[in-house]
């Protein structure tokens, strides 16, 4: 009997496959993609959310570094996460890690949020990995990359922790004045090139602006401290924590903690050598105890795995030196832009 006959996923047996590194099949995944269009259809643009919750920042395919973060900051359902998006392209186990969230969110669904990055769009993914390990992991198809990049439309596009705490992956925009306009916005399709939706998920804070400077990554906008102040004065918010951009030291604060960036791949693409951070929000006192960010550097495993397929990339490179017929494992990861 197939899934679709059954009419049910075996949310647990998914669990147990994923956490031992194994891809789920395609008429598994699509129909959890259904499942969980059904379920964030329901969300609006913001999702409100109590602490403590523990955010995590880009992961950009590095799942064994996803397994780290579970064992640093807790397995869930014990912990509540709160994801800010760029789940994959970059790293070599975008699927595993996509699937394993999607998982999560079905099983524990008040205890898991997905927000939206701008890797999380089909035209980014077809430059910068996913749509490749999508083809090379499923035999030559592309149906589990749009079965994926289908369900992205419905990933939510921020959140407000203990009203707060304002959360999205890139930053502001000038079009988004008030938080309650972005509940209006249609986010059911393609991330836009301009336009509050791709702001949103494209901008970065700048320590020398006062104002909107056009972003030179070509989408979204950087934003200085004037644009910060009145954001968070007019919508009565403390804080604004985002991702998007890498830092060494796995986290950085700006304006005295107004802005703070969330990184959360160590050793960025297996090469970068910078450390990676969750951050903890235990309560909603506001002191400065309440929140930490959790430091950790690349799991064991993460290496483990970059060497073994280097070095698949390398017989590969041999064999064709060899004037050999080429090897199914072609390489498929580009680092950067
Ligand atoms: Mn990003």
């Amino acid at each position: 009997m197939t899934v679709w006959e059954k009419g049910v996923m075996d949310l647990d047996e998914c669990l147990e496959s994923l956490y031992a590194g194994k891809l789920l099949s395609e008429p598994v995944i699509e129909m959890l993609a259904f499942k969980a269009k059904e379920l964030m259809i329901r969300d609006g643009n913001i999702v409100h959310l109590s602490s403590p919750v523990t955010m995590v920042g880009d992961i950009h395919g590095q799942f064994y570094d996803l397994l780290e973060i579970f064992k640093i900051g807790g397995y869930p359902p014990d912990t509540n996460y709160l994801f800010l998006g760029d789940y994959v392209d970059r790293g070599y186990h975008s699927i595993e890690t996509i699937s394993l969230l999607i998982v999560l969110k079905l099983k524990y669904p008040n205890r898991i949020t997905l927000i939206r990055g701008n890797h999380e769009s089909r035209q980014i993914t077809t430059n910068y990995g996913f749509y490749t390990e999508c083809v090379t992991k499923y035999g030559g198809d592309s149906k589990v990359w749009s079965i994926f990049t289908d369900l992205f439309d419905f990933l939510v596009l921020s959140a407000i922790v203990d009203n707060q705490l304002f959360c999205v992956h890139g930053g502001l925009s000038p079009n988004v004045q008030t938080i309650d306009s972005i509940q209006v916005i249609d986010r059911f399709k393609e991330i836009p090139h301009d336009g509050p939706m791709a702001d949103l998920m494209w901008s970065d804070p700048d320590i020398e602006l006062l104002n909107f400077r056009i972003s030179s990554r070509g989408a979204g906008y950087q934003f200085g401290i004037n644009v910060v102040n009145k954001f968070l004065k007019v919508n009565g918010v403390e804080k604004i924590f985002r991702a998007h951009q890498l830092c060494n030291d796995g986290f950085q604060v700006f304006w005295k903690g107004k802005v703070n960036t969330v990184w959360s791949a160590p050793n960025y693409c297996y090469r970068c050598g910078n450390k990676a951070s969750i951050l903890e929000v235990y309560d909603d006192s506001g002191d400065p105890d309440s929140l930490r960010f959790n430091v950790f550097d690349a799991s064991p495993d993460s290496e483990k795995e970059f060497l073994r397929i280097e070095s698949d990339n390398m017989d590969l490179e041999l064999d064709i030196d060899e004037g050999r017929q080429m090897n199914k494992k072609a390489p498929y990861v580009e680092y950067f832009m």
